[in-house]
Order: structure tokens, then sequence, then C-alpha cells
């Protein structure tokens, strides 16, 4: 049995996910009159701010210099934070809620590995900050989303190794990141794109207890 569950937050908690990429949209409208195409969508999920902007700029083969790369991201962040003023608890993703119920009836511990600086605000603002034991602030890790580092950090603040414990993606990088810390990766969304995973459920209402735990004694065979 696992005894620690390790969430990403944007597209697994909530639906904060197409919320980034309208904010990159705005900012690269904004400054270079580009329409960022969805593609660059599945590229920056889980990706950390500063990589999601030079992953951008590479594929719209732009140069600019390290203080306007600061300001830029600064600004993507003010746009993003714009948009969550608005965000309550009807944007947490459904079955969210009875999944963090079931898993605290069991005795697991959660924690957050989000690669958002954003996340414990969100968590505030969706009611559901004091269910997390631990919440790793991901500018304290070394290398970002898809390297391991946030968790293993996350089930290290449980006190379990990563082996012991399931993480929850909705991306490509935040699969890797758990297929290498060692936990066992339970996938939301499209199923080819994130094969990787342990299991894949298309939709997060479809993540129960029993799935999960039916996913961990898999990976552990
Ligand atoms: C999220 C999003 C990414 C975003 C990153 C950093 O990660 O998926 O698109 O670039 O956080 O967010 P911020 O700019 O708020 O620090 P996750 O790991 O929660 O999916
Ligand atoms: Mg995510």
């Amino acid at each position: 049995m696992f005894k620690g569950a390790l969430f990403d937050l944007d597209g697994v908690i909530a639906d904060t996910a197409i919320l980034h990429f309208k904010a990159w949209q705005q900012l690269m409208r904004t400054h270079f009159k580009i329409e960022l195409p969805l593609e660059l969508e599945t590229k920056t999920k889980g990706v950390s701010r500063n990589d999601s902007l030079q992953t951008i700029l590479n594929f719209c083969e732009i140069k600019v210099s390290s203080t306007q790369f600061i300001q830029l991201a600064a600004e993507k962040n003010t746009i993003y934070q714009s948009f969550l003023t608005e965000l309550t608890s009807t944007n947490i993703l459904p079955g969210i809620t009875r999944l963090i119920n079931d898993l605290r009836v069991n005795h697991i511990p959660l924690a957050l590995a989000s690669a958002s600086q954003n996340g414990p605000l969100i968590l505030d603002k969706l009611g559901l900050r004091h269910n997390f034991a631990a919440i790793e602030d991901p500018s304290q890790v070394k290398h970002g989303k898809p390297a391991p580092d946030i968790f293993i950090a996350a089930a290290n603040s449980l006190g379990l190794d990563p082996i012991d414990c399931v993480g929850f993606e909705d991306s490509i990088a935040g699969i890797t990141a758990i297929n290498t810390s060692g936990a066992t990766a339970i996938a939301i969304g499209n199923a080819t794109e994130l094969k990787a995973a342990t299991i894949v459920v298309n939709n997060t209402d479809k993540l129960s207890f029993n799935t999960i735990t039916t996913a961990f004694i898999e990976a552990h065979k």
C-alpha cells in the first residue's frame, strides 16, 4: 500500500493550466504581435516560468536581453495573477475533493509538488491548503521538472521515500519527473501523450482510491 500522495497543481487540482497559456498568449501578442499556437501549451505545461519563456522565445526565434527576459517573465506573472483574482473552490477539478477526503480517511498524507510559485496562493483561494502536510517551494529545488527533484523533496517532507508514494500529473515533464523519482505516476489527460505513466485517466473524476491502489500494486509487481 502506498504511504503518501504527491500532487501537481495546475491541471490536476485546479483548472488553471489553460490560464498559464492564456497569459503567455497575451504577453506575446502585446509585445511581439505573435499568436502562439496551442502546441506550445503541451511544451510549457509543468515547466517553470523561466523555462517556459525560453521555450516560447526559441519557438518564435526571438532573442531578448537578460533584463527584458526578467521583465517579460514578471509581466506574464502579473497577467496570470490577474486571472487568479476570480478563483474560488468552484475551480477545483471534478473528483478532487472526494479524492482528498478518501486519502484522509485512509491516513495518506498529501504534499504539493507544483512547479508554480503561485501554489500556496491558489491553494488558499481554493480553500484546500489545510489538507497538505507539505508544500514544496519550487524555487528551492535545484532542477525543475522534468528533473525529479520536486517529487523527491515532496516525499521526503512527508518523511517518506518516493518509492512509497503515488504522484499525480497532467504534463509530460511531470510524468518524467515522477517516474525518475521512483514514485508511481498517475496521469490525467491524453493517453498517448502521457503513456509513460503507470495509468492514465482522461478526467480527474476517474481518480478513485481503488484505481490508485491498483496502479501502485501494478507498478510494484
Ligand atoms: C505550473 C504550470 C506551468 C507554469 C509553472 C510555473 O506547473 O503547469 O505552465 O509555467 O507552474 O508557474 P508560475 O509562473 O506560477 O510559477 P504545475 O507543476 O503546477 O503544473
Ligand atoms: Mg500541471
